[in-house]
């Protein structure tokens, strides 16, 4: 596959994952992008299996327009650490509790880059925050993406003071009943 042939919208932010079962948790933050209307593609890429595919796609992201890449991953968890070593552009991994290990194994692998090559992680699982995270940094270069961000904190404040204010009336007792 041509991964510069494929690519249809001129995305922004390109998401990798290392296998489809890993779509499930990174789907919360691909509906953002789509709600935001920020252009994105999905790959899955994995380091072990096609290990070339994911160097090419890494070389050739910043050429097509790239400005982050997302790279989720379990187990042994290298895809984010091999995107990052054959690319300048940022890369935010996502661990992902695929394993025995409930991700932790991805977490350590992700984190502990060698100094000089880094990799942002987020924490296990948490594919919306990478998505968040991308958009920051979309940020620093159009305040359209900032505007979006400051409503979306707003929103998220409106949310907890609105439980609040349920909270002091009902008490926790029937608050958790209401809850159930
Ligand atoms: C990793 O191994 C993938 O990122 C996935 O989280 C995990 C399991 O992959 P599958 O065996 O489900 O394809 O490389």
């Amino acid at each position: 596959m041509d991964i510069r042939r494929e690519s249809k919208n001129n995305p922004l932010i390109g998401v990798v994952i290392g296998s489809d079962s890993d779509l499930p948790i990174m789907a919360p933050g691909l509906e953002i992008l789509e709600k935001w209307g920020i252009p994105f593609e999905v790959h899955i890429l994995s380091a072990h299996r096609t290990p070339t595919a994911a160097a090419d796609y890494a070389q050739t992201a910043r050429d097509r327009g790239l400005k982050v890449i997302i790279a989720g991953a379990g187990m042994a968890a290298h895809l984010p650490g091999v995107l990052a070593a054959y690319t300048t552009l940022p890369v935010v991994g996502v661990p992902i509790a695929s394993g025995e290990l409930k991700g932790v194994d991805a977490l350590y692998a992700i984190v502990q880059m060698p100094s000089g090559v880094p990799v942002a992680s987020v924490g296990i699982n948490a594919g919306k925050n990478a998505v968040i995270l991308a958009i920051e940094i979309l940020g620093l270069t159009g305040s359209v993406w900032q505007d979006k961000l400051e409503a979306y904190r707003k929103d998220q404040a409106e949310g907890i003071s609105v439980k609040n204010a349920r909270l002091q009336e009902l008490g926790y007792h029937k608050y958790l009943d209401s809850a159930k």
